[in-house]
């Protein structure tokens, strides 16, 4: 499949998807989506992906938003229409039953944020900014800014960021809890994949698990979410990678996991 807002690679289990109209600061527009959204369906079916990658093309931007181009030619039910299919791709993001990491690697504002904010954890280059600028524009975060970053932040300082627009450098990102590293610019990917190669050596049955009963487990009470997680250590135990992970300590050796799901 050829690509042209997006770069796709796969290497050694690991999916780089590099956000890549430089020219606008790799603005998302609904052609980028739609290539987003069949990248995602073609990670989703391959069992050999183990993490993946969110990056933007260039030394500037990860994401600067939607396109204002596009966005300032919709009508009310153009815009619905759009922040559906917005919410259904980042979803989709979210989703994934592996782990994704955003390398931002620049600015990351509006939709770019938001984008971020799906994927499992952050980590940012020094020159990063952050922001849900949309009020500037007349309009609020429209792809689940208003909803991902009060749970990731808290309520007073989303809102505060959403009422004012304020841009934050990756610094202070980091100290609200949004970004999970910072790193030079020149050090940012090597980072990224280093995380990416360890987490790769884990059993897919656990990181899948693990995955999904922290993202479960936030949307209910603590006593279900406690629930979900003794139905999923469960099925665990009853998979080959625990196996295989609890004899390879036993015999002082490495696991080495086969990525087998449960049957
Ligand atoms: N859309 C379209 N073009 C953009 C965007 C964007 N979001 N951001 C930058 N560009 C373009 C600029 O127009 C410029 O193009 P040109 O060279 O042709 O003039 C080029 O990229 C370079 O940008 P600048 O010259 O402005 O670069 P600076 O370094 O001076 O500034 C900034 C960089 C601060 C990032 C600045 O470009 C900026 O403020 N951009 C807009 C950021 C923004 O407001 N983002 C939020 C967009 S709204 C949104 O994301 C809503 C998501 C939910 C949508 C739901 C829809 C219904």
């Amino acid at each position: 499949m050829k690509y042209n807002d997006i770069m796709f690679q796969v290497e050694e289990g690991i999916a780089t998807i590099t956000f890549n109209r430089p020219k606008v600061l790799n603005a998302l527009n609904s052609a980028l989506l739609q290539e987003l959204s069949q990248a995602l369906d073609k990670i989703a079916e391959n069992e050999d992906i183990r993490v993946l990658v969110l990056t933007g093309a260039g030394e500037k931007s990860f994401i600067a938003g939607a396109d204002i181009k596009e966005l300032s030619s919709f009508n009310a039910l153009q815009a619905k229409e759009f922040a559906t299919r917005g919410h259904l791709i980042i979803g989709k993001l979210q989703e994934l039953t592996i782990p994704v990491i955003a390398a931002v690697n620049g600015f990351a504002l509006g939709g770019g944020s938001e984008m971020a904010l799906a994927s499992d954890f952050i980590y940012a280059s020094e020159n990063a900014m952050f922001g849900l600028p949309e009020i500037t524009l007349g309009i609020i975060p429209g792809f689940g800014g208003t909803q991902r970053l009060p749970r990731i932040i808290g309520k007073n300082m989303a809102k505060e960021m959403i009422f004012t627009g304020m841009m934050i450098p990756a610094a202070k990102a980091q100290e609200i809890g949004m970004v999970n590293k910072v790193c030079s610019q020149e050090t940012l990917m090597e980072e990224v994949k280093k995380t990416a190669a360890k987490i790769a050596s884990k059993g897919k049955v656990s990181l899948r698990a693990a995955k999904q009963v922290i993202n479960a487990g936030m949307n209910v009470d603590l006593y279900s979410a406690c629930g979900i997680e003794i139905d999923a250590f469960a099925i665990c135990m009853s998979g080959e990678d625990a196996k295989e992970g609890t004899s390879a300590f036993l015999e002082k050796r490495k696991a080495d996991f086969k990525g087998k799901l449960n049957e």
